[in-house]
């Protein structure tokens, strides 16, 4: 096979299991092919450290049979095209947030010269038949740019985050040149089938794309296949995590600790995507309903500080620290807290184990990509003694996990519902539920997930020789 060159905005040494399923799965194909991942190596370099906008220093590294090759951001770029577009517009918007998106005109010219020196910097150490596969919203022009610069490889492009309906994609300044450097591609990869319909329904209406056969689309002069690849996680990881001495020792206290209480787990970044407060308004009802719960179910939060420098990040914190106060406040017992809520990241090591301990997980984001939490909690149960899992019908997950409990994520009053539903579960259908879920995650782990969008992307019809890429 072809060398595989992974481009992300983060880079991860895939000798850490640290560094999470993902990063270990595209590691394994990685160290298969002797690879290359390239990415920002985190460091911002200020402008009296002579950081300049579209200038960065490139280190290399090797890992096993893995090149790590890594550039520096100026402050400037780090603020336009990370803080400000990335974060700043494309992460609400995708997310449905218009509200939250801040259309600095300065963002985008900061995107577009970061996407420039990263395909600069890149295309120094391309090969012709590398096969170049680009994730995430970071980098969406990525491809466009290599072209531009006379790079005819096999580049494929996969989309971690939801695609929105056209309506609100059309509210970027700019979102034509955006979908538009999508076709620079020859694979694009969506989450789930509902956003690869808003691509060909943006791509038909808006860029008057032609639809061809094999889920390919024809427009400004080139030809890309889109497809639904939704991710998963390496189960069989993650269950051996669970019989680990931490994931046992996290279990086995957990279990102790809590003997003679129901526990419910809620494990995000702290995102305002991830419907925190309303999942903290749905538990609060749910006390306030059924008083059966009181003195029994306690939900532990771990949130994981992200992204404190965005604004938006800091609302939300508070906004979740006061509604914790209050239920403890209001609820509370000399002997009981019903909720635990840690502002910190918990060591992957141990979640495991605390999600074993739990009954119920409340995964509750008003949007999101895929949402891997769910899955893990899934990964991590007793087969003969499962939790359950109460979902937001807006997660990309819920396309595969039919059978968890379904919930809207804007509904208090239901998500409290079926948290009162997953609490009194009886043992059978409990067991029912997850033997089906576990088949869907085993069917489409996070290997099936790298090896079909690689497949996908090698067969994917090569654009004729000779079509000009016109310049965006
Ligand atoms: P995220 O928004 O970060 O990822 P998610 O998929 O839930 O969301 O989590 C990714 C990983 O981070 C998981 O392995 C999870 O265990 C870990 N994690 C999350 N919160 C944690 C915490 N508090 N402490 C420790 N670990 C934590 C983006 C998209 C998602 C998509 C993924 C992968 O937003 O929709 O599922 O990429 O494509």
């Amino acid at each position: 096979m072809a060398r595989l060159v992974v481009v992300s905005n983060r880079v991860a040494d895939p000798r850490k299991t640290a560094a999470g399923g993902l990063a270990v799965a595209l590691g394994e194909v990685l160290n298969n092919t002797g690879g290359l991942w390239f990415g920002w190596s985190g460091k911002v370099v200020e402008p009296a450290q002579g950081g300049r906008p579209g200038e960065g220093q490139v280190h290399t590294q090797q890992a096993g049979p893995v090149k790590l090759v890594t550039v520096d951001l100026s402050r400037e770029d780090h603020d336009t095209f990370y803080a400000g577009y990335a974060n700043g517009v494309l992460w609400p918007v995708f997310h449905y947030r218009l509200d939250l998106a801040d259309f600095d005109p300065r963002y985008i010219t900061g995107y577009r010269r970061v996407n420039q020196m990263f395909a600069r910097k890149l295309k120094a150490f391309l090969r012709d038949d590398d096969i170049v596969w680009v994730h995430d919203y970071h980098l969406m022009p990525l491809a466009a740019e290599l072209r531009a610069l006379g790079c005819s490889q096999r580049i494929g492009f996969f989309l971690h985050i939801p695609l929105p309906p056209s309506l609100i994609l059309a509210a970027i300044p700019g979102h034509d040149w955006l979908i538009r450097a999508l076709f620079a591609f020859d694979l694009v990869g969506f989450q789930s089938k509902a956003d690869l319909l808003h691509f060909a329904r943006y791509a038909e209406a808006e860029a008057h794309a032609h639809r061809l056969d094999g889920g390919r689309w024809r427009a400004f002069n080139r030809t890309v296949q889109a497809g639904a690849f939704p991710i998963g996680i390496d189960v069989e990881e993650f269950e051996s995590l669970a019989q680990a001495p931490e994931g046992r020792e996290m279990y086995e206290r957990m279990t102790r600790e809590y003997s003679r209480r129901k526990l419910l787990v809620g494990v995000d970044r702290l995102d305002y995507t991830k419907g925190l407060p309303n999942r903290m308004r749905a538990f609060r009802e749910l006390l306030e309903r059924y008083p059966e719960h009181r003195n029994s179910a306690t939900l532990i939060q771990i949130a994981s500080p992200s992204r404190e420098d965005v604004v938006a990040y800091n609302d939300i914190l508070k906004e979740l620290e006061s509604l914790c106060g209050s239920i403890n406040g209001n609820f509370g017992e000399l002997d009981w807290m019903p909720v635990r809520y840690i502002h910190r990241t918990v060591a992957r090591q141990r979640l495991p184990g605390l999600y074993r301990a739990s009954r119920v997980a409340m995964v509750t984001p008003l949007r999101d990509g895929m949402n891997l939490v769910a899955k893990e909690f899934l990964a991590a149960q007793d087969p003969a003694d499962p939790g359950v899992l109460v979902l937001s019908r807006f997660a990309g997950a819920a396309e595969q996990l039919r059978d968890a409990l379904l919930v809207n994520p804007y509904d208090v009053e239901s998500i409290a519902n079926a948290t009162h539903l997953a609490l009194q579960m009886p043992l059978e259908e409990r067991r029912m539920r997850h033997q089906q879920l576990m088949s869907v995650l085993r069917s489409q782990d996070v290997h099936w997930w790298c090896d079909s969008f690689l497949d996908a992307l090698v067969q994917a019809q090569p654009e004729e020789t000779g079509t000009p890429w016109l310049r965006l």
